[in-house]
């Protein structure tokens, strides 16, 4: 067989497992894989450094599938490259990562061969993608990622970072909103190790992009200030390698490359329509695809002799010769810059360097107080300063948010700069998400920030930051109605309860200086979950914690703040954030009137959750049933902790246009409200 054939061979296999798979599943996307067969053989063959023995290697490249419904693709080039899995620990298993059998059960309950591409559960996978647009997206924040890396810790003779980042997409990806976010902050940072595959099929579910998407991309992606391409057939397996070759050789600059293909390739009756895109091709049109490849027409999930040896003679020889070789190359810098390699060891593992929370301030009583977002910031110029990676920024509310890092020496990411720990975004909060997740997956400690208003903007980014159990940290400030005048359309209501909704987010409103310390104790230790940070824009007191209970509280999500004579309170008040401190005046006036209350400070419903029933039943006893929740949000959820006869002083419709005073007043967000529906709800339980 000569080299083509074999060739040939290799890319019908990737073609033909992904037919059969989603014939045998009955579900899946056929028509994607069978026209970029060629192209994730060329990528991943002939051009990326990928030690299939190795998938986390360090300074690998990045494959990102954008377009994750095409995930058979992925499948059978993990099964075919024989790469092998890692667990969550970070050690390899031996084992393979895909294997035929997985192949078999594509789609089915715990087959390492999902619907779409799953960090976390299946190695080789660099980032979750199915929602379109959200791969590209990430991709950008892996190659901002590599570009710090390499800053920081790169050395003369020492190239330990130099990878670069493939991913590829559809028109999905781009007409969704967040690629164009993303790309036009990549094409500002002129991220040249970036290249993006766009799969020109002209073809989504609903037909011909004619009645859609009708655009000049390229034209768009020229404006965004990238290295344009074209490859004008998606089976030339040389122009493509060509068009991959240019973009190692351009600097300063992103390289699109436009891939003219055919959805259903080899398909007599389905190639170039959306029939193509979204269902099996049923049994006789698989048997004609086979005729056209030249497959045996009986036989499936066939992998032919010298295929697997094929892929080894290819990404399996050169990957692991380059991770040998950049192993090697470690062992050295680790002789010669021994503190610079024992921070990319931690940071490998999401580990902190030791002393990382020293400095940590301590904040005094103080009635006047401070607004949790100066809290915030004066926590993350400590943090950022004892630890290295940890870097982040914001949605252009930089000033607002008080994320920014202005200790001397922290900086600002930019082309000529890529050693800035401060991130501008620019208005952009949907790809900051993604970018924040794509950091992240690069095993840095990043934060995103903006309004808590906007959290909207980036949801489906935190979403996947949960599900792929990133510890990446979003701070929203401007947590309720405290910018009174901006009105309702900067005042969340149903944030809250949409992040506590989210599963495996951490979602903390501390409720005060100390609490907010204590939020961030707590949750730059976590490694696999991702955290949001709710903070108020304006001062809270700072409470007496010789009168009051340790704000080490906060770590067990809820406790009991202020209590009864004896502990044993006849109501209990539960407040987070800016409410705490209402709470707080509320039982001490309850007290003068001889009133037994306690004040639970509840800053995370998702951590209580997590404590012992016994944690929980000791902070809200079963049998103390006159409850008054208080918090400046929806109401939404709160019978968990109230019960059906407790009060909620909460939000049932939007705020208001108005001082945030004013506010509290119509709304009922003061001591008094609480006094009374406390006294009820003694009353009642009498
Ligand atoms: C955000 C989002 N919206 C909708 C979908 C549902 N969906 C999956 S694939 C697809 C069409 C994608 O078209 P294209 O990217 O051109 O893929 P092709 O069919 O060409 O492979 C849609 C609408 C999705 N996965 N994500
Ligand atoms: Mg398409």
């Amino acid at each position: 067989m000569t080299d083509e054939e074999m060739t040939q061979l290799a890319i019908n296999t990737i073609r033909t497992l992904s037919i059969d798979a989603v014939q045998q599943a009955k579900s899946g996307h056929p028509g994607t894989p069978m026209a970029l067969a060629p192209l994730i053989y060329t990528i991943w063959n002939r051009v990326m450094r990928f030690d299939p023995e190795d998938p986390i290697w360090p300074n690998r490249d990045r494959f990102v599938l954008s377009n994750g419904h095409a995930s058979m693709l992925l499948w059978s080039i993990l099964h075919l490259t024989r790469t092998k899995a890692v667990n969550a620990n970070y050690e390899r298993l031996g084992q393979a990562s895909v294997s035929l059998e997985d192949i078999r059960h594509f789609r089915q309950l715990d087959s390492k061969a999902p619907g779409h591409p799953e960090y976390h559960w299946v190695s080789g996978v660099e980032t979750t993608t199915g929602p379109l647009g959200q791969g590209v997206a990430t991709s950008v924040g892996m190659a901002i990622a590599q570009k710090w890396l390499a800053h920081r810790y790169n050395r003369p003779r020492f190239d330990i970072f130099d990878y670069n980042i493939y991913a590829v997409c559809g028109d999905g990806c781009l007409m969704e909103g967040i690629s164009s976010e993303a790309a036009s902050l990549a094409g500002h940072l002129g991220l040249d190790n970036l290249c993006w595959v766009y799969d020109n099929n002209h073809i989504t579910i609903e037909g011909k992009t004619r009645i859609t998407f009708t655009e000049d991309v390229e034209a768009r992606f020229l404006a965004y200030g990238w290295n344009v391409l074209r490859v004008g057939n998606a089976n030339d397996l040389e122009r493509i390698e060509q068009a991959l070759e240019i973009f190692r050789k351009t600097k300063e600059r992103p390289t699109f490359i436009v891939l003219d293909s055919h959805i259903g390739y080899g398909s007599p009756h389905k190639q170039d329509t959306a029939a193509a895109h979204g269902e099996p091709l049923g049994d006789d049109e698989v048997r004609l695809c086979k005729r056209a490849y030249g497959w045996p027409e009986d036989k499936t999930f066939l992998v032919p002799d010298g295929v697997y040896e094929h892929f080894a003679a290819g990404i399996g020889s050169r990957g692991t010769e380059a991770r040998r070789k950049w192993t090697e190359l470690f062992a050295a810098y680790r002789t010669e810059y021994p503190d610079a390699a024992a921070e990319i060891e931690l940071m490998q593992r999401r580990e902190l360097p030791s002393g990382w929370d020293r400095n940590l301030p301590v904040f005094a009583a103080d009635p006047k107080g401070i607004a949790g977002r100066d809290a915030s910031g004066k926590a993350l110029n400590v943090l950022a300063q004892n630890i290295p990676w940890f870097l982040g920024g914001s949605a252009d509310l930089g000033p607002s948010n008080k994320t920014i890092l202005n200790y001397e020496g922290a900086g600002d990411f930019q082309p000529d700069n890529p050693g800035g720990k401060n991130f501008h975004f620019g208005i952009r909060e949907h790809a900051m998400g993604a970018i924040v997740n794509g950091l992240s997956l690069s095993k840095l400690r990043p934060y995103g920030a903006t309004f808590f208003i906007f959290s909207d903007y980036a949801r489906p980014a935190i979403r996947l930051s949960a599900l792929m159990e990133l510890p990446t940290i979003f701070i929203f400030t401007h947590d309720a109605m405290g910018d009174g005048e901006d009105g309702p359309t900067h005042q969340p209501i149903e944030h809250l309860a949409s992040m506590r909704a989210i599963p495996g987010l951490v979602t903390l409103r501390p409720g005060d200086a100390n609490e907010v310390i204590e939020a961030y104790r707590y949750i730059m230790q976590l490694r696999h979950q991702p955290a949001v940070l709710v903070l108020s824009r304006q001062p809270l007191p700072t409470l007496d914690r010789k009168k009051y209970a340790p704000a080490s509280g906060v770590a067990r999500g809820a406790y009991v703040l202020a209590d009864a004579p004896g502990g044993d309170p006849e109501v209990v008040l539960i407040a987070s954030g800016s409410e705490v401190i209402l709470a707080v005046e509320a039982h001490e006036r309850l007290l003068a009137d001889g009133i037994r209350s306690r004040v639970v400070s509840m800053p995370s419903w998702d951590l209580f959750e997590h404590q012992t029933q016994e944690y929980q039943d000791s902070v809200l006893p079963p049998s103390l049933v006159a409850r008054v929740a208080v918090e400046q949000a929806s109401t939404f959820g709160w019978e968990r902790y109230i019960g059906k006869r407790g009060r909620m002083i909460g939000m049932k419709t939007f705020g208001a246009s108005a001082p945030l005073k004013e506010l509290q007043r119509k709304f009922g967000f003061l001591p008094d409200s609480i006094v009374t529906a406390a006294k009820e709800q003694v009353a009642q339980a009498r």
